[in-house]
């Protein structure tokens, strides 16, 4: 049941979301092409989709979403494009927002156009919960006003504003989905559930922003790849469809469910200077994609065990991100970030 998938753009199929979803497409759409645009940036990693290198029924092309002439070249021919391409990492976006603003904003506004242009019949736009802002009790509804307060989530909001314009402006076919923060296989390790399963099993420090009391809604990247295929078979035009994990935790919480799975040492833990401009808690309200079926299957408990193996499991993956690139950003990053804060008892 529901709209046509012959051939499907994925737009950062070799990043964390992205790959998860390709491995899930093939699965639930045996019938169907896919073709990966990637830019391959710091965060786009071909391994990930390694597994599917003789899987005829994949194309990767590499190449920028905020280049007209590539998209139109990828684009001409799909059913639906799902765009999870994107500069998606907070503190990054901090330290300079010039790629923000060219991925997430540009680069949408240059779909949003090919897709016009060449009459795509359907586009997915993944977003964020980040784009409400934060909120220390309740939770939003899709309704809700936008009040993003990092550049990485203020370009987001941008990005979904424009395909809400093109949509009322254009009747352009698409839809736009929120979740919250997605944590499994595949995560680059700048990510805090990623970088802290790795750094105990390093035995390096686990850095915790401010005091560890900031809350996220963790949700199991599978549950997010089912519930954004399930918004473009099925979704409504123009509607915007929020994505909630359901499992709320401080990240201090989070952190010592870490030490406890990895067997560290719980002294690892070290309270550093905080993100500034910290969002102290994300939350939404997701009954609009659980009126189309959605339900997740993963709970945290069982999610966060499954990572942590498949981190364990997957060490030359980790290592070789780590290795790289990362080396310096995580210098630059956390080196002489000292504390503002420290545990009663302290574990500085
Ligand atoms: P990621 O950083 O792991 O992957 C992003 C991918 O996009 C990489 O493969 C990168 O090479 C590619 N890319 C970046 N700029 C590009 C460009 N200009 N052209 C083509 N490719 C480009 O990100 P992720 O965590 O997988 O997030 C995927 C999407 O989901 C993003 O849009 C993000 O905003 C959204 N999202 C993420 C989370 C989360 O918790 N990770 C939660 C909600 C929404
Ligand atoms: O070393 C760390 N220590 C720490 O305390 C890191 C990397 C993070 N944190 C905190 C900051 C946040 O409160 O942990 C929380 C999660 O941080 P991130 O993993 O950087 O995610 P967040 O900033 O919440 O944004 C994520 O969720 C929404 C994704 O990176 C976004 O792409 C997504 O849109």
């Amino acid at each position: 049941m529901g709209f046509t998938m012959a051939r499907i753009l994925v737009t950062g199929g070799a990043g964390f979301i992205g790959s998860n979803f390709v491995y899930h497409l093939l699965r639930e759409e045996p019938d169907a092409s896919v073709v990966v645009l990637d830019k391959l940036t710091y965060a786009g990693n071909l391994e990930n989709l390694q597994p599917l290198r003789d899987d005829p029924r994949l194309q990767f092309v590499r190449g920028d979403i905020a280049d007209p002439d590539t998209v139109r070249d990828v684009i001409r021919g799909c059913d639906i494009v799902y765009n999870f391409a994107a500069e998606s990492h907070v503190d990054r976006s901090i330290q300079d927002a010039h790629d923000v603003v060219w991925t997430n904003v540009r680069g949408t506004q240059v779909l949003l156009d090919a897709v016009r242009e060449l009459a795509i019949p359907r586009y997915v736009q993944v977003s964020t919960d980040e784009v409400y802002g934060s909120r220390a009790s309740g939770a939003f509804t899709e309704s809700d006003a936008l009040q993003p307060s990092n550049p990485y989530s203020a370009c987001k909001a941008a990005g979904d504003l424009l395909v809400l314009a093109y949509v009322r402006t254009w009747k352009l076919p698409a839809l736009v989905t929120r979740s919250s923060n997605n944590y499994g296989p595949y995560q680059h390790p700048e990510k805090l559930i990623p970088l802290h399963i790795t750094n105990a099993m390093e035995t390096k420090p686990l850095p915790i922003y401010g005091d560890g009391s900031n809350v996220r809604d963790w949700l199991h990247v599978e549950d997010n790849c089912r519930a954004i295929h399930l918004v473009g078979r099925q979704g409504v035009e123009g509607e915007i469809y929020n994505i909630a994990g359901h499992s709320e935790r401080s990240n201090l919480w989070i952190v010592e469910r870490i030490v406890e799975l990895t067997r560290c040492d719980p002294r690892l833990k070290r309270f550093v200077q905080d993100r500034p401009g910290h969002d102290f808690r994300y939350a939404i309200l997701d009954e609009k994609v659980r009126a189309l079926g959605y339900q997740p299957r993963w709970s945290l408990e069982e999610g966060l065990k499954q990572t942590v193996s498949w981190y364990r499991a997957h060490e030359g993956w980790w290592q070789r991100i780590k290795g790289g690139e990362f080396a310096d950003y995580y210098r630059g990053q956390y080196e002489g970030r000292d504390a503002e804060h420290s545990e009663p008892g302290g574990t500085e």
